[in-house]
């Protein structure tokens, strides 16, 4: 299996780039951001608890995020590999993440950083704001939120993985070609399928 990361602060262009990755590998797409809006648009229980979190720009509890990739992971432990987007979000997590992939033999091969500044990362979400009506785009208190729970809960996930030796950069700022033929350029270098 080919198990790869794409990480970045929100905004960084990860949904917008795994998008194009699913169209020319065969990696299961899984994006956390996707299934809790998913489960919140349906009303569930999961979406009942995780809207406040989101709508108030604050990460889900790791355990309720942590229970619902596991069970995408089990339905889906036949694939060629997963594409995570947007997990693992805390340390907490990408630990699980860990477990759960050596429950299937299994392991992660790379983390893609998608490196963008955070002026950059308020314009494309203000402008994704007015045209989605995403309710977590449209204030900058709420967007100013997000970004600083990455710098806090997320980025360290990046040190537990470069401990692995498994983390790769990638500018997240110029054409969404460019960056994904960036991005394409180290899957085909560093894994083994795609
Ligand atoms: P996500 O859905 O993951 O959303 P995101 O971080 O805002 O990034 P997204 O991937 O959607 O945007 P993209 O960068 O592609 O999370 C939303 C919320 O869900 C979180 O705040 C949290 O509450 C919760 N959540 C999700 N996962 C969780 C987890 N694991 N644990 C706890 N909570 C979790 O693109 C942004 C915009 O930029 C788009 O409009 C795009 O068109 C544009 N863009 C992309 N690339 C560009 C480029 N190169 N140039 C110009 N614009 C570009």
């Amino acid at each position: 299996m080919t198990n790869i990361i794409l990480f970045g602060p929100p905004g960084a262009g990860k949904g917008t780039q795994a998008q194009k990755l699913v169209e020319n590998c065969n990696l299961l797409h899984l994006s956390t951001g996707d299934i809790l809006r998913n489960e919140v648009s349906n009303n569930t229980k999961l979406g009942k608890k995780a809207k406040e979190y989101m709508d108030n720009g604050k990460l889900v509890p790791d355990d309720l995020v942590i229970e619902m990739i596991k069970n995408k992971i089990i339905e889906n432990s036949n694939v060629n590999g997963f594409l995570f987007d947007g997990f693992p979000r805390t340390v907490e997590q990408a630990k699980a993440l860990d477990k759960l992939m050596q429950n299937l033999g299994e392991s992660i091969s790379m983390l893609i950083s998608l490196e963008v500044d955070d002026n950059e990362l308020k314009k494309r979400l203000l402008k994704r704001g007015k045209l989605s009506g995403r309710q977590d785009d449209k204030d900058i208190n709420i967007i100013e939120k997000r970004i600083s729970e990455y710098k806090i809960k997320t980025a360290p996930v990046k040190k537990y993985y470069k401990k692995q030796g498994k983390i790769f950069t990638v500018k997240g700022v110029g054409s969404i070609n460019e960056i994904f033929d960036n991005i394409k350029k180290i899957i085909t270098t560093y894994a083994h399928t795609v």
